[in-house]
């Protein structure tokens, strides 16, 4: 089962007291302590989000099992079987029709590069000319040099194994090979073991931070979680005003100064969520190089000043990484690491001519969760990250 991100209780409170699904804040420090930044902004009281609900389950789609109903046919997907020796194609595992919308606009983003490594299973049997075309299709998909090695000496192994002898064959052992090797990244947002569970977004301009702190907290609010952003991209003009029209569309409070300390604002925005329970609150960042030292320094200040204004904080730290980047994602992955210790990713733009690649050389060089994918500039196009349905798309 999937669902967006999964609500988890705050850790046992003391007897006498049996929390409901709502998280009351266990006995934490007393509300709004004198905060040594300017006050925060306290929104026009938007009406407070709907009261908490069950989280919605946005679609089902798991690996194999046997299938209930009948799913849309996936366009030339081929599934391979659980111990990566199948033979034939099996049918396609079930996918809600809500899910499958988005995994066509997956397949059809990455089929640009998707196309080129299922065309290596096109001829008519298996041979060094097969594993040195898959070899150069993964290079090309930005698969990078490791996990295109290890692949590759999966499949070959696999196909000695099982006695393949059809590139069909061989293709669907790549699939389990992929979903193998991504599967570490697939792992589900925890919220609510923390009031406010505090999220930090950073990333280099234009990725998609913003947007996608858009998206999730609609998914967020819809769920009945109450949801606090915080504008500290305080160095472009028009990024507190881009936040506060996502704010505005889901009906949630944020809280920003005019050319504030991002820092500062951060500070306010985490006491402010403390002070009015909220869920949830969410920092933007302003988009930054690794290679700019001092504004990769001040990444590590907003992440010092959070935890001042609540010690378990932040509970998430995401970097967005815009999904046509390529081979570079991973060098951003390893240097925001650095900095900030990342605990989750959010990959856009899936949609676009990205190749997807990327993720297995994330997996086998620097396999840090990966949260959401973006497939789309709208509202809704923002997923979980399913690891055989993405080795799927990217083979379809
Ligand atoms: N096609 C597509 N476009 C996206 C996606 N996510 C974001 N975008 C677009 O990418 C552009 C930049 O998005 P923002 O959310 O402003 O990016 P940002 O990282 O906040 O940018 P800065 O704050 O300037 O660093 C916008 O035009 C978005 O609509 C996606 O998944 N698919
Ligand atoms: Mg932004």
């Amino acid at each position: 089962m999937f669902s967006f991100f999964r609500k988890k209780a705050p850790p046992a409170p003391p007897p006498e007291q049996k929390p409901a699904t709502p998280a009351s804040t266990p006995a934490l420090a007393p509300a709004p302590v004198v905060a040594p930044a300017p006050a925060p902004v306290p929104a026009p009281a938007l009406a407070p989000v709907p009261a908490s609900v069950p989280i919605p389950v946005p679609a089902p789609v798991s690996a194999p099992v046997s299938a209930p109903a009948p799913a849309p046919a996936r366009t030339g997907s081929l599934i391979g079987s659980q111990l990566g020796a199948a033979l034939e194609i099996p049918a396609p595992a079930p996918v809600a029709p809500e899910r499958q919308s988005w995994l066509d606009r997956l397949s059809a983003g990455l089929r640009k590069t998707g196309s080129n490594i299922s065309q290596v299973f096109t001829g008519a049997q298996i041979d060094d000319a097969l594993y040195e075309e898959l070899e150069t299709a993964l290079l090309l998909a930005d698969t990078g040099v490791a996990a295109t090695e290890f692949l590759l000496a999966e499949v070959k192994r696999k196909v000695a194994a099982t006695g393949a002898t059809r590139p069909v064959q061989a293709k669907n052992i790549l699939v389990d090979a992929l979903t193998q090797l991504l599967k570490p990244l697939q792992k589900e947002l925890v919220i609510g073991e923390h009031q406010p569970t505090v999220i930090m977004v950073a990333g280099v301009n234009g990725a998609g931070k913003t947007t996608s702190i858009g998206k999730l907290t609609k998914h967020l609010a819809d769920a009945g979680e109450t949801v606090l952003l915080a504008a500290a991209d305080t160095f472009r003009a028009a990024a507190r005003e881009q936040l506060a029209v996502w704010a505005d569309r889901n009906r949630v409070e944020i809280v920003s100064q005019e050319g504030g300390d991002p820092a500062a604002v951060s500070f306010d925005a985490v006491t402010a969520g403390r002070a009015r329970k909220k869920d949830v609150v969410i920092v933007d960042t302003a988009g930054r190089l690794p290679t700019q030292l001092h504004l990769m320094e001040e990444l590590r200040k907003i992440k010092r000043v959070v935890t001042k204004a609540e010690a378990s904080a932040p509970h998430e730290v995401l970097l967005v990484i815009d999904g046509n980047t390529g081979q570079n994602a991973l060098q951003q992955v390893k240097a925001f690491d650095g900095t900030l210790q990342l605990t989750g990713l959010v990959v856009t733009k899936l949609d676009g001519t990205a190749k997807g690649g990327v993720l297995a050389a994330i997996a086998q060089e620097k396999p840090i969760p990966v949260y959401f994918i973006g497939v789309g500039e709208k509202l809704e196009d923002l997923e979980t990250f399913d690891a055989r349905e993405f080795a799927l798309a990217l083979l379809s």
